[in-house]
């Protein structure tokens, strides 16, 4: 009698938590509505045979109690059952997997005139690049990727010279047209996520995976990472900006690209090296407020004196932080495990940066 009980306390109170639990999926921003669709039916199929099945359950608990002196009959096969049972669950795992495969084959097949965009992932970062004005991705491949040529650009490539590279966190779409997305990891899996777009593909390292979609409401949408993918995974954090189609047009004109590199950045190295903390994730380990992270705060660091896993120490200086930050493996300090990802980083940007922590000594 508990265990029926127990049974249906389980059924009702799953069914409640589904109604009235207060999370739910965000407000749909793209075309795909059938993804919606298809969640729905496997959530009805699943929910029916939920209840059907915990309920004969229960039923079969109660109403074949074993009396005082009673055996079971023994039964070791039924084979009208088994037909019947073989029917039922095959119709309702088709049922399950046809209509996801069906919205799957459409969202892996772009229309012809949907626009291509490259997501470029690795820890813990985003990059997109568009086609230029020709219309056209230049060639690009992980052996040309280097601190001047972070998208991995081939350099024989005429088609390259124009593609509009963004270096950031965040993506700008327009509004109401369709885009492919090309999606590329410089090392390990990742995944371009943005929930109300109801649309994401794994990135694979050596290989361009693709999905389309139409955003089709304006405003800012947060994309992340989906694969756990390091001890920086919670904050690999991008947006994606749908903007009206002619506001598009107008940024997407003025971004850098390899003929049209951006302007050298005149502002304080101090500036230069904070903007690149944000837009190279090392705040995503790093705090600048002293509080605890993956690895040590910026704050007060620089002129401490630093203790080594090997035991060894030095004191922190400029260029204790430049080689630190080019080789973070060379050398680890003590209590931090040995997981700073080596980044890409002119001399140029290895000072500012470390001109930067040095600004957050007091
Ligand atoms: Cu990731």
């Amino acid at each position: 009698m508990l265990m029926v009980i127990v049974l249906l306390v389980m059924v009702v109170g799953s069914l409640l938590f589904h109604f009235i639990a207060p999370w739910h999926a965000l407000p749909l921003a793209s075309n795909w509505r059938d993804m919606d669709k298809t969640l729905t039916i496997t959530f009805v199929i699943t929910g029916i045979f939920f209840v059907v099945l915990n309920g004969f359950l229960a039923y079969t608990l109660l109403r074949f109690r074993r009396g005082q002196g009673e055996r079971p009959a023994y039964q070791p096969t039924n084979h009208k059952l088994e037909r019947w049972l073989t029917i039922v669950t095959a119709i309702g795992i088709a049922a399950l997997l046809a209509p996801g495969l069906s919205v799957y084959a459409d969202y892996v097949r772009p229309p012809s005139h949907a626009m291509e965009v490259e997501v470029l992932g690795n820890q813990w970062q985003w990059r997109y690049r568009f086609p230029g004005p020709d219309g056209k991705l230049g060639r690009s491949d992980a052996r040309f990727i280097s601190a001047s040529n972070p998208f991995g650009l081939d350099p024989d490539d005429p088609a390259g010279n124009d593609d509009p590279l963004i270096e950031g966190s965040e993506l700008r779409l327009p509004q109401d047209r369709p885009v492919k997305m090309l999606l590329r990891s410089i090392d390990v899996l990742h995944d371009f996520y943005v929930p109300q777009f109801r649309a994401r593909m794994n990135m694979v390292p050596g290989q361009v995976s693709s999905f389309w979609f139409t955003p089709t409401v304006a405003g800012r949408f947060e994309a992340m990472c989906a694969q756990l993918c390091g001890v920086g995974h919670a904050n690999m954090r991008g947006a994606v900006v749908v903007l009206p189609g002619a506001a598009f047009d107008a940024w997407i004109k003025a971004q850098p690209s390899r003929s049209a590199p951006a302007q050298a950045d005149a502002s304080s190295p101090v500036d230069v090296g904070m903007a690149l903390a944000k837009s190279k994730a090392c705040v995503a380990c790093h705090s600048v407020d002293g509080s605890p992270g993956v690895g040590p705060s910026w704050k007060g660091l620089f002129g401490k004196t630093e203790t080594f896993a090997d035991g060894s120490q030095a004191k922190v200086d400029l260029a204790f932080l430049m080689q630190e930050i080019k080789e973070p493996q060379s050398r680890v300090v003590k209590g931090f495990p040995p997981v700073m990802p080596k980044s890409e980083l002119t001399e140029a940007e290895l000072a500012a940066l470390a001109a930067y922590i040095e600004s957050l000594a007091k």
